[in-house]
């Protein structure tokens, strides 16, 4: 545990700016699945097979199948409270308040928070590998759709995989430079460049503090790091910063 495990140790003020880095782990009392089961398997696959662009070239049918359960099961969960606390956050503090996911679910959409980044894409998009135009997709891939863009059927998840650049990261090392304090919530801290984003505010003078059910493998990098469910931590690390601000 970091400094002041305690008790709360942030003297926070006026003005304050807030980016929030979120993992698998904000969703899990959703019922989404994290990734990083202890059989090493996610949902029944290796990660090379599903996440990279090597396997969806080797099998894009098995990858598009993966997808598309996931997409169809979006439908069937809802915000927790952990969720919704950030969207109260960012009711209080506006555009003050960053979100930065890893998750390419829409669950803090859904909770009403409007300052996203979907640093690892969406699954309620799809990419055209033939001409690149991105298109907004609540139904399967597996079928191989024409591209509404260019007609070719060489629709993808919209989504980054091992190998590949995440989204926006300029915006967010930006933010994360600018901040007063960076919260982790809910990632294992095994998948870069977001596992380093502790690191960037902590060169850059930012407050960290980790909200995760166990110690990440980056939990010695931040100030402080509290450790338990996200559909408890959230809510009370937010009603703690609201009495103070
Ligand atoms: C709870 C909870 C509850 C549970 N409450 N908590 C060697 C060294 C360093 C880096 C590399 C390397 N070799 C290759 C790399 C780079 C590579 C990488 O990081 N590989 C690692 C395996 C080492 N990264 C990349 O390739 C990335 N691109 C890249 O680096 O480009 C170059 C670049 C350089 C510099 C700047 C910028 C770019 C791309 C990574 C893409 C990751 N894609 C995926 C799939 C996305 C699509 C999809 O969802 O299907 O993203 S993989 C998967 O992992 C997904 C997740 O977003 C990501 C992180 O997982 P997350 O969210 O942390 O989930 P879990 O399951 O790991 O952890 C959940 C946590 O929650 C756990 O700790 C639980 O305890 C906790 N938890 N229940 C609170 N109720």
């Amino acid at each position: 545990m970091g400094l002041g495990g305690s008790g709360p140790t942030h003297n926070y003020s006026r003005p304050m700016r807030i980016v929030v880095l979120t993992g698998a782990g904000i969703s899990a009392e959703s019922g989404v699945p994290t990734f990083r089961d202890s059989d090493g398997l996610w949902e029944g696959h290796h990660v090379e097979e599903v996440a990279t662009p090597e396997g969806y070239d080797a099998d894009p049918v098995l990858v598009h199948e993966f997808y598309d359960a996931r997409r169809r099961a979006l439908q069937k969960v809802e915000p927790n409270p952990a969720h919704d606390a950030l969207a109260r956050l960012e009711q209080a503090v506006g555009e003050d308040l960053v979100v930065v996911t890893q998750n390419i679910d829409d669950l803090h959409e859904r909770a009403g928070s409007h300052h996203v980044v979907h640093m690892h894409g969406e699954l309620l998009s799809a990419l055209c590998r033939a001409c690149g135009s991105r298109h907004c997709w609540d139904g399967d891939l597996s079928g191989r759709p024409a591209c509404p863009g260019c007609g070719v059927r060489e629709l993808r998840p919209d989504v980054v995989w091992f190998g590949e650049m995440p989204h926006e990261m300029e915006r967010i090392y930006r933010a994360i430079d600018d901040a007063d304090l960076f919260v982790s919530v809910g990632t294992s801290g095994a998948v870069y460049p977001a596992a380093g984003f502790v690191i960037e505010a902590r060169a850059h003078g930012v407050q960290t503090l980790e909200l995760n059910l166990e110690p990440s493998e980056g939990t010695a990098f931040f100030d402080e790091a509290r450790h338990g469910r996200a559909g408890v931590l959230v809510p009370a690390w937010v009603n703690e910063l609201l009495t103070r601000l």
